[in-house]
């Protein structure tokens, strides 16, 4: 085995020969730009801040074309270089990150900064009396996610240009990203989210000299020994790069996302019959597979799109790195020397069995050999251990869908099973377990064994993850694969999540320690020698308050809400989903308005309760506590006996962009997960980044922050994994916590009397009459030790120069959680083994 074969280079020190010339030129070019746009100010289709937008994402891409195009040509030379690597050393490999989402959010900020335009277009701007923000803020999110798994890839990919790793990113280009959430009546309505309407992104690079086909349907058919498919339909893979530069670095990566377009043309007979729409047919199926990304728990309707997606994304993917890697290299038999094929999470683990089937059918090597390139090649992360979200197709979707990709997948079965049972050979239920194929109804493929099968490595997101994924889900698999199992703790990238959100943050981190932590974010570990100072802490507040300021106006624009800046900003902001539990949060404020009704004149420390997210379209009980958090704000805000001692808002249609404001005025940072089931969470560090402080459960990495931040500095609460496995074990009674627990019958009783859903007692019961039987996510058991943490929070906050301290010595503990880190040990524990 070697290692360390994945190059990541720091910056050459071009950057200042270049960056003078790019100044110079800029002046001139965003005139033009502007002069060639005066049409658009003249017919006033576009208001001059929408044409600053596109002038100035112009002016960038000029240089991001070049910095695009040095790169390629710097990793050209780098992978076929001739002369031999030294000893230890092996060859380098290029990085082939798939998935299915990129939460890219806005690029423009990003990109002024990186190439160091920032200053130069604030200038410009000043002319016209505008601030950089009335433009930016224009900017459209690229929100081609759902969540965690794909801002996590926007983020690696900031990474691999900070690293200068040879790499690219792979993904759909989905037309109208996941929906747009309006909240009508204090329910979740969804819209497609329109985000190219008005001419397109910017950013993006058409590339027509690249196009593949990607088959669908048909049959197989042998030949001279060989098999060969021959799909029914064939699709056309069309090429749009996204460029992304990271500041000090001049290298860039690249985001290549993949729009299908129909091979053929319109039925021109059926045309000229009159019959309009069945002449486009082709042409509409095609375009159907760009339009939206599923949320997480999509219904079995319309699921058979989203393999149709997955085998989209991986067949164009795929062709497109093997020609490269021919063209490269000029043969074939060293891919998976020269390349990593890297799986977020399961959604593209078709990419092992389209890439056997171009080394075999296409490219005519023989099993044993395409199977060795294809296992050195690919790698997996698993994002979830929720048996639910793990991904099974029906066979029979297979069969009519893919059929060769089905017989490579029997076949990979076949001689994995046979050496199961070679090695285990009276273990029949061990083979049931393991199989790829699920047997026990409606056959089905699993992707996740598949995944597991084909990788030479599997990582989980933190370490309590990685550790329970070998334990639970993956137990057989580590005990058959035992050195294949390893974990890469999550990280977040500091340029979007402190420098860019929290410039007055990251502003007064530079007069203390000077601008170095800027590329090394471990550096931020000598603020904690400063955590006491109080001018230090008064200044870190100060910064706060201004950011709290900027969101107080945010949430009175958005739902009209006034709050008080003084009060304490408690925010939850992610997916809404039972397991991250927002209806425990809820349960909390309702108790908080209870308590404060029984002692009015009490000293409550003023609280603003923020929350944000979006259900998944058919998950009722997620859009039940949506609704649920409308009403209690309805009721809370209304209420004048509280003295706006309390308020509660639900921020709509969260986004990269919400949480670049959110994130930076947040006291405290909801993590409240059941214990065992948030693999990681990536909020959790950019809160704590910005100085939020952490009420939260041991899950993901809110341990490994703990541990950096010291535990002490946080409020854990809850119980543990091992605790709720034996809770359960024991047979978990959750009405008895009803039933001691004064504070907690009454947040029961009042939500199914209907106290926050007037007129309509029963809108509540299907959500909270499950808490008193099973409470899956043990919301009972954990509702006392809730309020006791959030009692703590209360009395440290009116300490400010205690609360300072411990903000600062969360930010101190963060180093360890940037995402450059993470790619660092992605490259060092997985991408740099060669099997
Ligand atoms: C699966 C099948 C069909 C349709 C959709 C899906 C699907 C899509 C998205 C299943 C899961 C996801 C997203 C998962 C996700 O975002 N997981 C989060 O990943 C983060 C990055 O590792 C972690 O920090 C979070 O803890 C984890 O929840």
């Amino acid at each position: 085995m070697t290692t360390r074969s994945v190059p990541t280079r720091p910056a050459p020190s071009a950057r200042r020969r270049v960056l003078p010339s790019v100044r110079s030129v800029f002046h001139d070019a965003l005139d033009q730009q502007l002069l060639r746009r005066a049409d658009g100010i003249a017919d006033a289709r576009r208001s001059p801040p929408d044409v600053w937008l596109r002038a100035a994402a112009a002016v960038c891409m000029g240089e991001l074309e070049r910095r695009w195009a040095a790169t390629q040509a710097e990793d050209l030379a780098l992978l076929t270089r001739k002369r031999a690597p030294a000893r230890g050393e092996a060859p380098p490999r290029r990085v082939h990150y798939l998935s299915m989402e990129f939460l890219m959010g806005r690029a423009l900020g990003n990109a002024l900064a990186a190439l160091g335009l920032d200053d130069e277009f604030r200038r410009h701007l000043a002319a016209s009396k505008l601030a950089p923000a009335d433009v930016l803020e224009r900017e459209r999110d690229a929100a081609l996610g759902n969540g965690g798994l794909g801002r996590l890839a926007a983020c690696f990919l900031d990474s691999f240009a900070m690293l200068g790793l040879p790499s690219f990113g792979y993904g759909p280009r989905y037309e109208y990203g996941m929906f747009a959430q309006k909240i009508v009546d204090g329910c979740q309505v969804e819209e497609p989210d329109d985000w190219l309407r008005g001419g397109g992104s910017p950013w993006e690079v058409r590339r027509p000299e690249l196009q593949y086909e990607v088959g669908f349907g048909g049959r197989v058919e042998s030949a001279d020994g060989r098999r060969r498919w021959v799909p029914a339909k064939t699709v056309l893979a069309n090429v749009y790069d996204f460029i992304v530069p990271a500041p000090g670095s001049e290298r860039v990566s690249t985001l290549r996302q993949w729009r299908a377009r129909a091979t053929g043309s319109i039925d021109f007979e059926l045309f000229c019959r009159g019959e309009h729409v069945e002449a486009g047919r082709e042409r509409i199926e095609a375009d159907i597979l760009n339009w939206v990304l599923y949320p997480d728990d999509s219904t079995p309707a319309g699921r058979e799109l989203r393999l149709k997606q997955e085998h989209f994304l991986v067949s164009a993917s795929l062709q497109d790195i093997v020609q490269r890697h021919l063209r490269e290299q000029g043969r074939i038999d060293n891919f998976g020397d020269k390349n990593v094929i890297h799986l977020n999470d399961t959604h593209p683990a078709l990419a092992p069995v389209e890439l056997m089937r171009l080394l075999i059918d296409v490219h005519g090597l023989d099993w044993d050999s395409a199977w060795a390139q294809t296992h050195k090649a690919i790698s997996y992360t698993n994002h979830t251990l929720l048996p639910e979200a793990l991904e099974t197709w029906p066979v029979w979707m297979f069969e009519s869908l893919l059929p060769r990709h089905l017989e490579i997948i029997y076949e990979i079965n076949h001689l994995f099973l046979d050496d199961v049972r070679r090695r285990h050979p009276h273990d029949h239920d061990l083979l049931r377990r393991v199989s790829l194929i699920d047997e026990s109804g409606e056959r089905r493929v699993r992707m996740a064994a598949l995944s597991i099968v084909a990788a030479h490595r599997v990582n989980g997101v933190s370490q309590l993850h990685s550790q329970l994924m070998v334990q639970s889900i993956f137990a057989d698999f580590a005990h058959l694969f035992p050195d294949r199992f390893t974990n890469v703790t999550n990280g977040v990238t500091p340029r979007r999540w402190l420098m860019q959100a929290n410039p007055g943050l990251a502003a007064l981190i530079d007069e203390q320690l000077g601008a170095t932590w800027r590329r090394d974010l471990d550096r931020l570990h000598k603020l904690a020698a400063h955590a006491t100072d109080r001018r230090l802490g008064r200044a870190v507040m100060k910064v706060k308050r201004a950011n709290k300021l900027r969101l107080a106006a945010l949430i009175e624009r958005e739902v009209g809400v006034r709050v008080d800046p003084d009060s304490l900003f408690d925010v939850q902001v992610k997916r809404v989903h039972e397991y991250k539990r927002q209806l425990l949060n809820l349960m909390h404020v309702i108790a908080r308005y209870h308590a404060m009704l029984a002692d009015p004149d009490a000293d409550w420390v003023p609280r603003t309760v923020i929350l944000s997210g979006k259900a998944a379209s058919a998950y009722r009980a997620a859009k039940a506590i949506v609704r649920l958090a409308h009403d209690v704000a309805a009721v809370v805000n209304a209420d004048a006996r509280l003295r706006d001692r309390l308020k509660v808002v639900f921020l709509p249609n969260y986004s990269v962009s919400l949480a670049e404001v959110i994130m930076p005025a947040a006291d405290l940072s909801q993590q409240i997960s059941t214990a065992g089931l948030e693999a990681s969470g990536t909020g959790n560090m950019k809160f704590a980044l910005n100085g939020a402080l952490t009420i939260g459960t041991w899950d993901g990495a809110n341990i490994e922050m703990a541990q950096a931040i010291g535990e002490e500095h946080l409020f854990v609460f809850g119980l543990r994994a091992e605790q709720i496995a034996q809770r359960r074990a024991e047979g978990y009674q959750p009405r008895a916590h009803y039933e001691h627990d004064a504070r907690l019958r009454g947040v029961i009783d009042a939500l199914l009397r209907g106290d926050f859903s007037a007129g309509d007692p029963g809108r509540y019961r299907s959500l909270v009459e499950p808490l008193l039987d099973h409470d899956r996510y043990m919301l009972m058991a954990d509702f006392d030790d809730y309020l006791r943490a959030q009692r703590e929070v209360d009395a440290l906050y009116r300490t400010p120069a205690r609360w300072a301290e411990k903000a600062l010595r969360n930010i101190a503990g963060m180093g360890h959680f940037s995402s450059d880190r993470t790619v660092r040990d992605y490259v060092e524990r997985i991408w740099s083994h060669v099997p």
